[in-house]
């Protein structure tokens, strides 16, 4: 463990969210991917030392969800507690995600402050009774500009996110003073290069904010499944000004002051695209309305596409992350979509490709690594990881490679969310060490019985267990299942303590492996996959 605890030395945490998601149906692989890329973030950053929360949790009010419950039969409580407990929190349990928190936006620590804050807004005067009249998106949960509409071929107005029919909503509401907002948003961007990830994220918020911001509808009254209006309870709060106050809720606003200064802002809001302008516009005027802090970064991830179309809840393609981990296993499918898609850019899943970088990047390169050496460890060694001499050009070359992957792996995934750029570098390495194998080649080296001979083939296995020592801390926070079993087949638990307490900045200090460790074969990491199922 780190000499002083993180809250010691009086750090801020490193906060890290996922979008709330929507409870009118299952998760399916899109809402895996970007909770899956928090996890490895904040893991990787709990690496790093510091002290870390990760939170994500569920969006359970408005007129999407109430429609969904009356479909069929239910309460809108009811049909969000089904849902969450039997397919939300089982699904990131299942995918080993290490969420600190699960928020709930009906839960009374939420919806009580969410009342407070749009309270506080009113008494500012920077909330005001107004009328509109316009295109509404209940899948969006969204008035809709002209811009964002496409036409049917009967004429008929849709999203053009869902391709649905919108409802054309005339209402007396409240309104927030969002047009207010427009010239300091563009300064904060200014200010803030690394404020909206990617470039293109970015380019499209500044765009739009440019044009013009309109002043936002934040309550409704023609139903009441939400947060009432505090002055107003005829009027519940308009969804996503609740939804995006979870953020806030989650982590003691109003409620725990020192927990709420250690934590808030976000350092990272991860979205998906479709949420950009809410999380990029609309929050940071909200804080700023508020008098509190912006967050760090808001970070967009593109679309996982099937067939070339976005896959989602209602157009059918959503597959279930289940039906690939039953395949694949869970650490295969955490690494694939991150290893497979540039964070940010859009990215296609398909069965072969997953099978194809399974076989050769994860059994081939990775696992046939891991066993090859324990093997050799135990046929030339007894088991016993032997001592070994500094070696030559060869063994400084893997230093310098493991020197190297370490840097870029941590500047990539810890600081930039180059998630695939990351993982590249830590495969780059495995595949370095695996062609060091193959020159050395330590079976030959074997057959030389002289003390000389003995004593390079000792070089060679410890410098590969070593690497591997190495190779499992920077990718557990990418499969940690997988680097689990490698460590304890190292025996590293006994002279390096567990692995989630190995240190990113220590992983390239070399020799910390002990001669005399007990390496063993262990389980398979990544076994032969079966035929795929027939549909
Ligand atoms: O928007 N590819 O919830 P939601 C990549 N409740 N990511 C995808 C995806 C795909 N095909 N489909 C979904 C909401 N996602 C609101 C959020 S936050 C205060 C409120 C991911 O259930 C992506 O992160 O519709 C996207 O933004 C999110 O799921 C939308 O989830």
């Amino acid at each position: 463990m780190a000499a002083t605890e993180p809250e010691a030395r009086g750090e801020k945490t490193y906060y890290v969210s996922t979008p709330i998601y929507y409870v009118n149906d299952a998760p399916h692989l899109g809402h895996a991917y970007t909770t899956v890329a928090g996890d490895v973030l904040t893991r990787w950053h709990r690496q790093r030392g510091e002290k870390v929360w990760y939170l994500t949790g569920t969006d359970e009010h408005g007129q999407k969800i109430l429609r969904t419950a009356e479909a069929h039969g239910v309460t809108p409580q009811e049909w969000c507690d089904k849902l969450v407990e039997e397919s939300w929190r089982p699904l990131w349990t299942h995918l080993d995600v290490a969420n600190d928190d699960f928020i709930r936006t009906t839960e009374k620590r939420h919806t009580d402050r969410v009342q407070e804050f749009v309270q506080d807004l009113y008494d500012k005067d920077e909330i005001y009774k107004g009328g509109y009249e316009g295109p509404y998106c209940v899948s969006c949960e969204e008035y809709k500009l002209p811009g964002d509409l496409i036409e049917a071929e009967d004429g008929t107005q849709l999203c053009a996110i869902h391709k649905k029919p919108v409802d054309i909503l005339q209402e007396e509401n409240y309104f927030f003073k969002l047009s207010e907002y427009g010239p300091k948003l563009l300064a904060h961007y200014e200010a803030n290069p690394g404020f909206i990830q990617p470039e293109s994220a970015r380019n499209e918020v500044v765009n739009f904010v440019k044009q013009g911001l309109q002043d936002l509808s934040i309550s409704r009254s023609t139903f009441d499944w939400g947060v009432p209006v505090p002055w107003d309870p005829k009027h519940v709060i308009y969804v996503w000004i609740d939804a995006l106050l979870n953020y806030a809720t989650a982590v003691g606003y109003g409620a725990d002051q020192t927990r709420f200064d250690a934590t808030f802002p976000a350092d990272v809001h991860l979205v998906g695209k479709d949420i950009l302008r809410f999380h990029a516009i609309i929050w940071p005027a909200m804080l700023m309305a508020n008098g509190l802090p912006l967050p760090g970064k808001i970070a967009a991830n593109g679309w996982l596409l099937v067939g070339g179309e976005k896959m989602s809840k209602s157009n059918l393609t959503g597959i279930k992350p289940q039906d690939l981990t039953t395949h694949f296993g869970v650490d295969a499918y955490r690494w694939y979509f991150l290893r497979a898609i540039a964070f940010g850019q859009d990215g296609s899943f398909s069965w072969e490709d997953l099978s194809a970088r399974y076989t050769s990047e994860l059994a081939n390169d990775y696992g046939n690594l891991a066993s090859r050496v324990a093997a050799m460890v135990g046929k030339y060694f007894g088991g016993k990881l032997p001592e070994a001499t500094a070696g030559g050009d060869a063994e400084q070359a893997v230093r310098d490679g493991l020197s190297k992957a370490v840097a870029e792996a941590d500047r990539r995934i810890g600081e930039e969310l180059d998630f695939s750029g990351g993982i590249a570098a830590i495969f780059d390495f495995v595949k370095q060490v695996n062609g060091y194998l193959t020159e050395q080649e330590p079976w030959k080296v074997a057959k030389d019985t002289s003390d000389e001979g003995q004593a390079r083939l000792a070089t060679i296995l410890y410098t590969a267990a070593e690497s591997l020592r190495a190779i499992a801390v920077l990718l557990n926070p990418v499969m940690p299942d997988t680097s689990q079993k490698l460590w304890d087949s190292l025996g590293a638990a006994e002279s390096l303590g567990a692995l989630a307490d190995q240190r990113i900045a220590d992983t390239a200090t070399w020799g910390r492996l002990p001669a005399g460790a007990t390496v063993t074969k262990g389980a398979v990491l990544f076994p032969r996959l079966e035929e795929p199922p027939t549909a």
